[in-house]
């Protein structure tokens, strides 16, 4: 497993941003990501010089170098959202039978909410609604349905702590008929306190493989007086019944180390949103498939990171 060598691969100093509002931007990160038009599109949370957020698309043939569309998203609907909407950012992308399904986190004045929205191109996009009142971020949807019902991984917010966001150390499984109305189905695991998970949350959409469901989740760990660290884990789940846990890694398989990791808007964080298999046969990704891995580095920059589904699955083994 390793690191693109030309990280980062996008920028806020290449953004191509229409001014004023998207001129000269402050960051580009925490990207969803998906298979599409015979290439890879992201979706984009951008930040400009008010510290207000847009989602913006890029393309890529080739899943390494990108074109961003310098339009911002603008999602239909949204208009009836029952509150004032501040950020919508951290997209998740799923797609499912004939349309990409879009996991949101939304900051408003009732506080942080999820929602959903649609799109068949990428060029539309629609709000389908909240998905509950619930503080809550990081909701992942499954690619497929489970006898009638859809799935989705979420990080409820149940932790208050002095000066910082809402924030929780449970993953939990959600079960739902009709995609805006979710129940719980149980909890998944929990952060491993004095470690490096001790606050948890999904970090991309569950990809099949031949051995389970395998997702990545973010762990922060706060224990140093200075500075909290956002590391990637690994895990995998039954592929008939994802309430089943096989394995959780016990190690991060990535951790902030390089430059622009280390340094940004908020610093030491690796952040996973979305990620590609090259090789995938019946909605499968093939053991020896490589898979893409984007992410945000220091609420700053795009990254991509580079394993093999294998490797992944190794890393969900080691140590335990
Ligand atoms: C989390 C989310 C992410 C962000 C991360 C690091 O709580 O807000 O969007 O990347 O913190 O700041």
């Amino acid at each position: 497993m390793k690191r693109f060598v030309n990280n980062p691969i996008l920028s806020p100093r290449e953004l191509p941003g229409a001014p004023p509002r998207l001129a000269d931007v402050s960051s580009v990160f925490n990207p969803g990501a998906v298979r599409f038009n015979n290439g890879v599109t992201l979706l984009l949370r951008v930040q400009n010089r008010g510290r207000e957020t847009f989602l913006l698309t890029a393309h890529g043939d080739d899943g390494f170098h990108f074109q961003v569309n310098p339009e911002p998203v603008v999602f239909r609907g949204l208009d009836r959202l029952p509150h004032l909407p501040y950020h919508i950012y951290d997209p998740r992308i799923t797609p499912l039978a004939d349309r990409f399904l879009i996991t949101l986190a939304l900051d408003t004045d009732a506080g942080c909410l999820t929602g959903l929205a649609e799109t068949r191109d990428f060029e539309t996009f629609r709000f389908l609604g909240l998905t509950g009142d619930e503080e809550c971020r990081n909701a992942v949807l499954f690619p497929r349905t489970f006898d009638g019902a859809y799935l989705r991984l979420d990080r409820p917010n149940t932790l208050r702590r002095a000066d910082a966001p809402p924030t929780g150390d449970t993953i939990r499984l959600s079960r739902s008929y009709d995609l805006l109305t979710w129940e719980p189905v149980g909890d998944l695991f929990k952060g491993r306190p004095r470690y490096w998970d001790e606050l948890i949350g999904p970090g991309t959409p569950p990809l099949r493989t031949e051995r389970g469901w395998l997702f990545l989740y973010h762990g922060v760990a706060t224990h140093f007086g200075s500075s909290n660290i956002y590391q990637a884990g690994v895990a995998l789940l039954d592929l008939d019944d994802p309430s089943k846990v096989i394995v959780r890694g016990r190690y991060n398989i990535l951790e902030p180390r390089e430059t622009y990791e280390l340094t940004g808007q908020v610093p030491n964080v690796v952040f996973p949103t979305g990620w590609v298999a090259e090789d995938e046969s019946d909605a499968t990704a093939l053991p020896e498939s490589r898979v893409l891995i984007y992410y945000g580095a220091a609420d700053t920059h795009v990254c991509l990171f580079l394993a093999t589904v294998n490797e992944l699955i190794e890393a969900c083994y080691a140590g335990n």
